[in-house]
């Protein structure tokens, strides 16, 4: 009888430190562990998100072929702030210009190399207004190129429809 009791005052003790045991372990994981992993996770992927900046000066002298009859002072900046959006990335740009033969009839960010022309992958705008802000879509292909430093902005004019000033496209931020 004595010793049927106190096996039994043994089971209830085990129970008692399985609970207080239990209890500890859901607490610990609330708090600290399993939640702080999830939040430190979550940081870095807003991290990857984080938007990066882009710019460029814009002059004659980098534009290929060499421009014709371009006046003294012709230039220009271009920045922008790549932000991802879902499966894609979106652009906020800004586009300067001044002492063109004529209007901005278009600006483009084109793929290439200093020195080489290449394909428009992303249009700006045309006609273009000195000062514009504008948000475009930036594809994979855009954001690949800008990084591998094949990427520039040129603007266009009717005397030198092929480009006037162009400028190469540098991370900055
Ligand atoms: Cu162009």
């Amino acid at each position: 009888m004595r010793k049927a009791l106190l096996v039994l005052v043994g089971t209830v003790a085990v129970v008692a430190m399985g609970f207080a045991v239990a209890g500890l372990a859901s607490s610990g994981s609330s708090t600290g562990g399993l939640a702080g992993t999830s939040e430190t996770t979550s940081e870095s992927t807003t991290e990857t998100a984080k938007p990066t900046k882009w710019a460029t000066t814009l002059g004659t002298g980098q534009e290929v072929p060499k421009p014709k009859g371009v006046k003294p002072g012709a230039t220009g900046t271009f920045t922008v702030t790549v932000t991802e959006k879902g499966a894609a990335y979106s652009g906020k740009y800004k586009l300067t210009f001044r002492n063109l033969t004529g209007r901005a009839m278009a600006a483009h960010i084109h793929k290439g190399k200093v020195g080489k022309t290449g394909p428009v992958v992303r249009a700006l705008c045309g006609p273009c207004t000195s000062g514009r802000t504008a948000t475009v879509p930036v594809s994979k292909t855009v954001l690949a190129a800008m990084k591998a430093g094949s990427a520039y902005v040129n603007v266009h004019t009717a005397k030198n429809a092929a480009g006037e000033i162009r400028g190469q496209v540098r991370k900055t931020g």
